[in-house]
């Protein structure tokens, strides 16, 4: 069995305290490594580290440290099999979906920052002729950075990467439930030549590490991609502090399917915007809206498409759906099977375990992608996030209907429109409560764009501009003429 470590002033360290958590591999319901339970004297050492760091890191050259991210992203490529891997054993996803999205995904992140900050511009305001202002933007400090179990490397690679391109240290927590990828990561800033104490990885439970990196004084900037309960949490501790914060939270996405869709095209992409990651993407879409007229045949096909899935083991190559990522959310998503039932919904597909896994996987967290029909917009299982392989599918009578079954939710993180009309593509984006909007696509990512959510799915963006923006603090210096 591996025994995980933090990654603390460039050094592969055991937790203080000597504590360790199970790491659990979702397939087969085996206990495979061991993660540092880290506390308050760890993060201690890790934000100490990244302070020490941070003056000569801050005033190293935009192009050295380019270089340095190049490196990291070049390592990521070297070892895009074993990150892979590691990543499907952690979170129970198929290996090829690791394989073709996370790992290439979390290189593609360090190599946009690396060659973004060779490109920034700064503001400049002329005011009449009597004086010039110049926006000076400069790092922060350090930043804690917490993600999610969902898409670790690639959501925790979405934080370090522009957090170091624009001069700050970091300390940076992933899930415990998915901590593997990380500690990789720190052996391949290792190789890459990442000066020490620049990017601190600590292990370890929410409540205890990760609350110790948002209650630290010296941690500047908070980035949290997860719950939104958990956001709220962070949000109550470090407005006080007066932290810079950015929290990228839950959704509860709509798929709007209008009758003129080209069903013969867009299929695989409506059935991939639900069920990609085993639907632990917290852009999938959950509530799929259809036009009256096409209504019944959309179900029959959709379902249709649905049940043919590869479901199984994640480890093989073949598979399209895995297991969940912990017996926990696997019984959280389930019980919303069973209030789905009493709330009157019908069970189209799914809605069990499936039945033909390995033997291998006998005991892993598997739940069939299921389809649910006959809900309405306002019960629960259309309102609450259920994070997992469950959709429901409900008709609207047209435009304005769509729109406001769309906007009926507390959430507001991303939507999808299918239509061939353009006129209505626009008006439809232009007035649903969303961040993002995909008009007959999912998931197709610009990294230059704006990313967040609106309502309960968060505040503040990342991405492009918006992430060199959230890790820099603008100076205004004003020159009278
Ligand atoms: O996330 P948590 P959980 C949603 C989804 C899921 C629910 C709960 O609905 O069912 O959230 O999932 C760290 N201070 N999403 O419980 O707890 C934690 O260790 C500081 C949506 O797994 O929010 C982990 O590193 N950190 C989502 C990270 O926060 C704390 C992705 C996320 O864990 C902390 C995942 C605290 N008090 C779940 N408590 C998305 N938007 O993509 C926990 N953490």
């Amino acid at each position: 069995m591996t025994t995980l470590t933090n990654y603390i002033d460039g050094r592969m360290t055991a937790p203080a305290a000597g504590g360790y958590l199970d790491k659990i591999d979702p397939a087969t319901g085996r206990v495979v490594a061991r993660v540092p339970d880290s506390d308050g004297t760890d993060v201690a050492r890790a934000v100490a580290a990244a302070n020490a760091a941070f003056p000569a890191w801050a005033a190293t050259p935009a192009a050295e440290r380019s270089r340095v991210l190049l490196a990291i992203a070049d390592g990521i490529d070297r070892r895009l099999d074993a990150l892979a891997r590691a990543e499907s054993i952690d979170t129970g996803k198929p290996v090829t979906l690791a394989r073709t999205l996370d790992i290439p995904r979390a290189a593609a992140n360090f190599r946009f920052f690396a060659t973004a900050i060779l490109h920034t511009e700064t503001e400049t305001h002329a005011t009449d002729h009597t004086a010039l202002n110049y926006t000076l933007r400069r790092p922060r400090g350090v930043a804690g950075l917490i993600s999610p179990w969902n898409l670790p490397l690639y959501l925790l690679s979405w934080k370090i990467a522009p957090a170091l391109a624009t001069g700050n240290t970091a300390v940076a927590k992933p899930s415990e439930l998915t901590p593997t990828t990380a500690t990789l990561l720190g052996e391949i800033c290792q190789e890459a030549g990442l000066p020490p104490g620049v990017l601190n990885l600590i292990h370890g439970l929410g409540a205890r590490a990760g609350m110790a990196i948002v209650e630290h004084p010296d941690v500047r900037s908070i980035s949290f991609t997860g719950g939104t309960a958990t956001g709220a949490v962070i949000a109550r501790t470090a407005a006080p502090l007066f932290k810079k914060l950015t929290l990228e939270l839950g959704g509860k996405n709509p798929t709007i399917v209008f009758a003129d869709a080209d069903l013969d095209r867009q299929l695989p992409s409506i059935v991939r915007s639900a069920f990609a990651n085993q639907g632990e993407i917290c852009l999938c879409g959950s509530r799929i809206l259809v036009e009256a007229p096409l209504f019944d045949t959309f179900v029959e096909r959709f379902v249709a498409a649905v049940s043919r899935l590869t479901v199984g083991d994640p480890l093989d190559p073949a598979t399209e759906f895995g297991a969940l990522v912990s017996a926990g959310h696997r019984d959280k998503v389930a019980s919303y099977l069973d209030l789905a039932r009493a709330e009157g919904g019908t069970i189209r597909c799914g809605g069990d375990r499936p039945t033909d896994l390995p033997a291998r996987c006998a005991d892993g967290y598997f739940l069939s992608p299921t389809v649910i029909t006959g809900l309405p917009m306002a019960c629960r299982t259309n309102q609450e996030e259920i994070f997992g392989p469950v959709v429901t599918v409900t008709p609207f009578r047209d435009e304005a209907e769509a729109v406001a079954l769309a906007n009926d939710s507390r959430y507001g993180l991303a939507a999808s429109i299918w239509t061939e009309q353009l006129g209505r593509a626009h008006r439809v984006a232009e007035a649903v409560q969303c961040g993002t909007i995909w008009v007959n696509c999912w998931l197709l990512r610009d990294l230059r764009v704006p990313f967040g959510g609106m309502r309960q799915s968060g505040v503040g963006r990342e991405g492009g501009d918006e992430a060199i923006r959230f890790f820099t603090e603008p100076k205004n210096v004003c020159l009278k003429l």
